[in-house]
């Protein structure tokens, strides 16, 4: 079944001529799968519908924010109220406060935090803050792990960066990009001899505790940890870049599942509830240096938006709910076995991960993938037939094999074995 989007055709036709590559985010422009972009309208729940009217179940969910479901009617009524009493303030409000509280009290390692307006801000961010509090200017990130596009973070990058086969930008000055060592994810070994050369002028290592942007590759036993000792042992600051795993993996984040502390998180997607918002935060003594309480700068007009605050307040209430986390994950485990059943009944080499409501699909031999180079070597050409096969049959996966896939609360059964079922007919035609 091959499904007609001529509409989406002709807008990305017509976003081309003002936009560059026709959208405002490169992972969006299917690059990373080939074809025209689909232009969505509306969505509702687990479902999106695109400009020809098309219904897709939706596993991408925004990149992660609708975790909940598209169109809440509690958040947009959130919304609409705060709307009403004006949008910007450009100075402290109430809200901002609760949103403060909410947050620490779910993620109890962050004594107190900033609100940005995206998770590339926060890291940008959190990096200015650790530099600053230590003195030093050299940082550690992971091959294939995405933080945002700050300058320093552009070096051998995921998700889109990886996509457009760009891990390390152009316009990042040598002398900045010098600053940054990348090394092996899930290699604690590599660590321990990048700390052992540079420990001492190491200002922070940020990571993602579980990567989503080479797709989603869960933390070996000990990473984290070996990376919490090594920091500790030379005066670096573990930064947790919980954009994407924060209120997904769990609601205290993937740090109240693996019991790794850092000293500074970063959040962004569900925190805000669709709307923009970004977070850093932690240990008061490091939080207290950020402007105006201390002499590191940060900024932001719209940063802590009473709407954004608004939408992001109503979705940590609601996804507090007893057994939310639970009934995700079970319905995301379903998913992945009927998948997996799926593949192995049509003889396809294929293989899933999953932590909580956060899942990646691979296309390989391996039964699990454990780095950025195994998740480069899972077969690129399939992934891309799947990801059509699936489209043509109203399934909307990432268009792209180094993103990871969501869950959310209004997936219902009969979704999860529509797609299934979508899975068996698509993994026959590969
Ligand atoms: P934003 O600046 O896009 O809000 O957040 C940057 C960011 C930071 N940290 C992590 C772990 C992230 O995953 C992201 C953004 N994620 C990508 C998708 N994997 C956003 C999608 C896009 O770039 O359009």
């Amino acid at each position: 079944m091959s499904t007609q989007r001529s509409q989406s055709s002709q807008l990305f036709q017509q976003a081309s001529k003002r936009i560059p590559g026709g959208v405002n985010s490169p992972v969006r422009a299917f690059n990373g799968v080939g074809g025209d972009p689909v232009f969505f309208e509306r969505a509702e729940g687990a479902y999106v519908y695109d400009a020809d009217n098309n219904r897709y179940i939706d596993y991408v969910g925004s990149w992660g924010p609708m975790i909940l479901g598209h169109s809440h009617p509690e958040v947009i009524t959130a919304i609409q109220q705060t709307a009403e009493r004006g949008t910007s303030f450009g100075a402290p409000t109430a809200i901002e406060i609760e949103m403060a509280e909410k947050v620490c009290q779910v993620m109890p390692n962050i004594e107190q935090i900033r609100f940005v307006s995206s998770g590339t801000e926060a890291t940008m961010s959190a990096l200015r803050l650790a530099r600053g509090a230590t003195g030093r200017d050299k940082i550690v990130k992971f091959h294939g792990c995405y933080h945002g596009h700050g300058d320093s973070l552009l070096v051998n990058a995921g998700s889109g960066a990886l996509t457009m086969g760009v891990p390390s930008s152009p316009g990042v000055p040598t002398a900045l990009a010098e600053l940054t060592i990348t090394l092996p994810f899930n290699d604690p070994e590599a660590a321990a001899a990048c700390w052992a050369e540079h420990g001492d002028d190491i200002a922070a290592v940020i990571v993602e505790p579980v990567a989503g942007n080479m797709n989603c590759i869960p933390p070996q036993a000990g990473f984290l940890e070996a990376l919490r000792s090594l920091c500790d042992q030379h005066g670096s600051l573990l930064i947790f870049d919980e954009v994407m795993t924060g209120f997904r993996v769990a609601l205290g984040g993937a740090q109240s599942v693996y019991n790794v502390v850092p000293d500074l998180t970063t959040l962004g997607k569900i925190v805000g509830g669709g709307l923009p918002v970004g977070a850093f935060g932690g240990k008061r003594e490091i939080m207290q240096q950020i402007a105006p309480t201390g002499p590191v700068y940060q900024a932001g007009t719209l940063s802590g938006n009473p709407l954004a605050m608004a939408a992001g307040l109503k979705t940590l209430e609601l996804i507090s709910a007893p057994n939310f986390y639970n009934d995700l994950s079970a319905k995301t485990t379903l998913l992945l076995n009927g998948l997996q059943a799926a593949a192995d009944e049509a003889g396809i080499a294929f293989t899933t991960s999953q932590v909580g409501a956060m899942f990646g699909l691979f296309f390989t031999e391996q039964t699990e993938v454990k780095s950025f180079a195994e998740s480069t070597a899972c077969d690129l050409d399939r992934f891309k037939q799947f990801f059509h096969a699936m489209l043509d049959q109203g399934v909307y996966l990432a268009p792209s094999a180094y993103e990871a896939g969501f869950v959310s609360a209004t997936h219902t059964e009969a979704d999860l074995n529509a797609t299934i079922q979508a899975a068996a007919t698509a993994f026959k035609q590969l």
